[in-house]
Parts: structure tokens; sequence; C-alpha cells
């Protein structure tokens, strides 16, 4: 099976600071409580700064969140319909299709309750997943003590314009937040497997054997031009 890694080849994939490299949202729009973390908050996947959003102060409500996605309402779950959050998204355009990827990690102070972190693509909702499934995993995040390691996704896109955001909210009350993290956004470049990557080499090995080869079939002529021999 191929692996895929968030990659830096963002030029391709159209998109602005997919990083969050620029230490703010450049390129992004953002609603409620949205923020750009450095290393002292969570390890970035790449470079110095990551984005986060979260459900607590400055949230806004979960209409006013649903309609900066541009989506009819936002999932809820167990605990009861969306209530208020925070998101971020980017529209862009890809010249030609490609695997985009993103890494997230969820984070949490509840201790067995849910709420939502999303991504949106065009307009379709996926959860990535709920604070029930991070509570009890200590972390080392400021002010959310529970949290799960980053992990990556990949979503296929075709050519044209698309809109890709990232959300946390909260369900059934307002109390007790949960935050995603967010960082790397870019095409998914394929990660060779070790077999593969000695095979390239391989290649490669044998790709200068043939150059080294074809250099010794061309001999100099008295005239200073070159004349091609048969290979022995
Ligand atoms: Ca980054
Ligand atoms: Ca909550």
């Amino acid at each position: 099976m191929l692996a895929l890694a968030a990659g830096a080849l963002t030029a391709r994939a159209g998109l602005i600071n997919s990083s969050f490299e620029t230490s703010d949202f450049t390129g992004w729009e953002t609603t409620g409580a949205a923020s750009i973390e450095d290393g002292s908050f969570t390890a970035p996947t790449d470079g110095l700064y990551q984005a986060f959003m979260n459900s607590s102060t400055g949230s806004v409500p979960a209409d006013a969140l649903s309609a900066f996605f541009g989506v009819a309402s936002l999932p809820g779950n167990d605990a009861g319909p969306a209530t208020e959050g925070s998101g971020i998204l980017q529209t862009f355009t890809l010249s030609s299709g490609l695997s985009l990827s993103f890494n997230y990690k969820l984070v949490t102070n509840e201790g067995g309750f849910f709420d939502n972190a999303i991504y949106v693509v065009d307009g379709t909702v996926t959860v990535l997943g709920t604070s029930d499934t991070v509570a009890q995993q200590p972390d080392g995040v400021p002010d959310y003590p529970f949290g799960l390691p980053y992990q990556t996704v990949t979503v296929n896109l075709s050519a044209g314009t698309h809109t890709i955001g990232f959300g946390a909210y909260d369900t059934g009350d307002t109390v007790v937040d949960t935050g995603l993290v967010v960082d790397n956004v870019g095409e998914a470049v394929p990660v060779p497997e070790p077999s593969t990557a000695m095979f390239g080499l391989g290649l490669l090995g044998l790709g200068l054997w043939r150059v080294a080869r074809s250099r010794r079939r061309i001999q100099v002529c008295p005239q200073g031009g070159q004349s091609q021999q048969p290979g022995k």
C-alpha cells in the first residue's frame, strides 16, 4: 500500500499559506476563536506554525458557523446538536486533479462528553472525531489536557475551484471546550516503501552504468569531431 504524507508542493495545489508559516491567517478566512500556534503549544508537523480553532471564548453560534462553511447545518452527535464553535477555510483552484492531504490533531477539555471536529470540502462535512474518543488521553497542549497525536487525511480532488475548511464546535451545551489543530495542508506526496526506494537506487545505479557505457563508445576523431563507435 502506498503511504502518503502531506507535502510542500503547494504551488501545484494552488493554496496560499497552506502550512501557516506566515504566522498569521494570510490566504484563509476565519470565524470565531481561531489562532496561529507555535511549537510551545504542540509540535507542528511542518515548519514553525499551525492553525488552531476551538469552541471556547470567541466562538460563534452554530448557524453562523454553518453559514461560514456554506452548509445547511453541522452534524450533531449523541450529546445533541451543534451549539457554537470556530473555523477556517480557503478557496483555491487546481489546474489538474490531485490528492490533497492535511494533518490534524484533536484536543479537548471534555472528560467523556461529545464535541465535534470537522473538515469541509466543497460543502460536504466530514467529522474528524468527537471529543469523547480523546478523553482521558493526556496531552501536553496548554489548556487542553487530553489529545490525540497528529493524524493525516487525504482527499482526492479534480481540476477546478474548491473550498476546504476546518472547524471545532460544542454540541449539546456550550461548556467545556474542544479544539482542532491543523497543519501542512497540501499536495499528498507518495512516500516510497523501503523496498521501492532500494529498487529506485538500483535503477539509478543502472542508469549511471549505462551513461558510463555510452560515453565510452564516443571517441574523438583526429579532426576534432566525434564518431559513434559500436559498443562492446
Ligand atoms: Ca506549519
Ligand atoms: Ca463541549
